[in-house]
């Protein structure tokens, strides 16, 4: 039995936003706190000790972080070369130079021959000699339409298009990878990549090119043992027979608000040929909350908004408070005592919004609940608009013509507007 563990997205050097200067190491708070969930993660690994780590991709925000942001990674990277627990580092999209074009900052590690380190930055399988015998791991780093296709195979193509032959592309070339597994050894696939049928946390907002999303049945096949993803940052088993685990660990720290939620942790697996037993374990990370309140309507919002915030577990925790209030209301808060309410937490932010005094009330006539005729509806608003009365008419015959479908396409500008506004 081969003993592994999997963690992917430590995104190390992320969110700083969330965090303060550590007086003592002026160190920025959140970077110490994806350093300590990273370092949780190495301990386990030495304590158990397991055979092998996997890497799922995505070690930094960018392929150029700060020299003192690599050298953290590289430190526990150092403590698994020390144990000589071999380790798999996949190219997730945040680690590669400009789509792909200027390599990956992982690659560093192959070309000081780290011993024990392997770097998956391209499809291909790797034989692994552990404690506990060998293994096989494909990597699956990530891809973008560059790596499959050359630029005449996309030219004049539609996104859609040329997502799909790329997705047939994969499935050519992961096949003849397969072809060449030898049967006899447990294999893991570890791939960086938007699954079709995952759930989604921040990484939606931090991808900066948009990939494409690959079916779940190209993963599913008997010849995995485990399937290893990166990317998608919220914890999930993708395959409900279990058969193989298709399994994201998520992200190693909370990177922004969107995962205020969700667990973070890594992956345990125990691994034989024809069975995988695996379970996650969740790292100590630190809270977010999110505090929200509609004090518009209250008469005292300060002392609303007070009794709100004290209903939560602040302290050491990132907090932002969003509250929504009325302009009139602004003088009736005082903010000194607001952040002083808050002082407890790690750090915080507070957002007041004002309701808008813009907003019109719906017109009565439009609110009855049933269905409106839209020439009725559109008539009703005009004659509420007092603006644009000179141009009523036209706007009616105008819509009375599109309705019926016989508006003339030459009536419409090249911008698409109707030719009376460009007037
Ligand atoms: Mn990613």
């Amino acid at each position: 039995m081969i003993k592994i563990l999997h963690l992917s997205d430590i995104h190390i050097g992320s969110g700083f936003s969330h965090g303060r200067i550590n007086p003592e190491t002026g160190l920025n708070t959140r970077l110490e706190d994806f350093i300590y969930s990273l370092k949780l993660c190495i301990d386990r690994a030495i304590s158990e000790p397991v055979d092998l780590v996997l890497f799922g991709g995505d070690a930094f925000p960018d392929a150029t972080p700060a020299p003192y942001i690599k050298q953290a990674f590289s430190s526990e990277l150092r403590r698994l070369v020390d144990a000589q627990i071999p380790t798999v580092l996949l190219v997730g999209n945040h680690d590669q130079h400009s789509q792909g074009q200027g390599g990956a900052s992982l690659g560093i590690y192959r070309t000081l021959g780290v011993p024990g380190v392997v770097v998956g930055d391209r499809l291909e399988t790797h034989k692994i000699q552990t404690q506990n015998g060998v293994i096989q791991i494909i990597t699956l780093p990530w891809l973008t339409a560059s790596n499959l296709m050359t630029k005449s195979e996309t030219e004049g193509k539609s996104m859609s298009q040329v997502n799909e032959s790329l997705i047939e592309k994969l499935r050519l070339v992961l096949e003849a990878e397969i072809r060449k597994l030898n049967p006899e050894i447990p294999t893991v696939l570890l791939g960086h990549l938007m699954a079709d049928r995952a759930s989604l946390g921040a990484e939606r907002f931090l991808a900066v090119g948009k990939g494409f999303n690959i079916p779940v049945s190209l993963l599913n096949r008997p010849c995995f043992d485990y399937v290893a993803l990166g990317h998608v940052h919220k914890h999930q088993n993708l395959n409900k027979s279990n058969n193989p685990p298709i399994i994201y660990p998520g992200s190693i720290e909370r990177v922004d608000f969107s995962e205020e939620k969700e667990e973070k942790g890594f992956v345990l697996i125990e691994l034989e040929k024809g069975a995988a037993k695996w379970k996650f374990y969740s790292l100590p990370v630190r809270n977010f909350l999110t505090i929200k309140v509609n004090v518009s309507k209250v008469e005292n919002p300060q002392s609303e908004l007070l009794k709100a915030i004290s209903k939560y577990q602040i302290e050491n925790a990132v907090v932002r408070l969003i509250y929504q209030l009325r302009s009139e209301q602004l003088d009736l808060i005082d903010n000194g005592v607001l952040h002083q309410a808050l002082s407890e937490a790690h750090t915080y932010t507070i957002q007041p919004e004002l309701v808008s005094q813009l907003a019109r009330p719906r017109l009565p006539e439009l609110s009855t609940g049933n269905s409106i005729d839209p020439l009725e509806a559109l008539k009703t608003y005009l004659e509420n608009r007092e603006d644009i009365q000179d141009i009523q008419k036209e706007m009616l015959e105008a819509a009375a013509k599109l309705l019926a479908g016989k508006a003339d396409l030459s009536e419409f500008s090249s911008d698409g507007q109707l030719s009376l506004f460009s007037k």
